[in-house]
């Protein structure tokens, strides 16, 4: 049996400003897929933080992804460890039914090395090949996971920079590519991001969140980036960006690859929070 309704409501506090995420511009993208990418469009990339293509990976590809996450959330590998539920769900997570458990999964994740399915969609040649032109060199991988927000009660992933998470200095960019298996809405949880944002650190704090102060977004700016699934939203690891809460009826899910240059230099995690963390600055939030 899934989750009541009543056990719905009750996971399903709003916790941050109802007009902290703005749903009134949508991003354009490229239509039918990664070979009409052009020079212009990486320009736009790199001035504006973000590109949307449109159809980049076809049904097949898009159900076999989901078999793949089928195959992690569902044990067949004994000692993959990467599967983390809904933090509201976490003290009760013993008392779930394998249906309830399923519907919970908020995050997969470093199941490259486990999951054949995925690893071919990370590696894939049409798509390595738009990041390498966005990192100028050789793409390394940086991280992979993938991203359920479960209806109903999905949480939001508050605004952030992905590289306050990251130990590499800035010199080089880092690639984000996030890919939708469902349908993701202004309703579900599809990202937002803030144009030309990625050009410089922000200071994160400990809040819900490793995250950007509320007052810090410039939510005049936010995009919203809905999504058919195959169609993808490429991000700086520089950009704003976050996802409002689910409580629709529709589940989102949805990869998120990260790739660094082969260049990137390496850096401490005392170093990263010089430049992103707010401690000892004299700053609140
Ligand atoms: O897919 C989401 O809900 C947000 C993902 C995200 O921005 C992140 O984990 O960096």
């Amino acid at each position: 049996m899934s989750f009541t309704l009543d056990q719905i409501k009750t996971f399903r506090k709003l916790d941050y400003p109802p007009d902290l995420y703005q749903f009134d511009t949508i991003a354009a993208g490229i239509e039918d897929g990664f070979e009409h990418v052009s020079d212009e469009d990486i320009e736009f990339f790199h001035h504006q933080g973000y590109l949307v293509v449109k159809d980049a990976f076809n049904t097949a590809e898009i159900e076999s992804a989901v078999e793949g996450i089928h195959n992690l959330i569902e044990k067949k590998y004994s000692d993959f460890r990467g599967v983390q539920i809904e933090p509201k769900l976490l003290k009760q997570v013993d008392d779930l039914t394998p249906s309830q458990y399923r519907n919970a999964v908020r995050k997969v994740y470093n199941y490259l090395d486990y999951e054949p399915l995925l690893k071919e969609i990370f590696y894939a040649p049409k798509l390595l090949q738009i990041v390498a032109q966005m990192i100028d060199a050789q793409p390394v991988h940086l991280q992979d996971m993938a991203l359920l927000k479960p209806a109903g009660f999905g949480t939001e992933k508050p605004w952030h920079q992905d590289c306050a998470y990251f130990n590499f200095s800035l010199g080089e960019t880092v690639v984000g590519v996030w890919i939708a298996l469902d349908e993701a809405t202004a309703n579900n949880g599809c990202m937002h991001v803030i144009p030309g944002s990625h050009k410089a650190p922000q200071l994160h704090f400990k809040k819900r969140d490793w995250q950007i102060c509320d007052t810090d977004i410039d939510r005049d700016k936010d995009v919203l980036v809905p999504l058919n699934p195959g169609s993808v939203l490429f991000f700086d690891g520089m950009i704003h960006h976050g996802t409002a809460a689910n409580h629709s009826d529709q589940q989102r899910w949805a990869l998120q690859f990260h790739y660094r240059s082969i260049n990137a230099v390496n850096i401490t995690a005392e170093e990263r929070l010089e430049i992103f963390g707010a401690e000892g600055k004299d700053v609140t939030c």
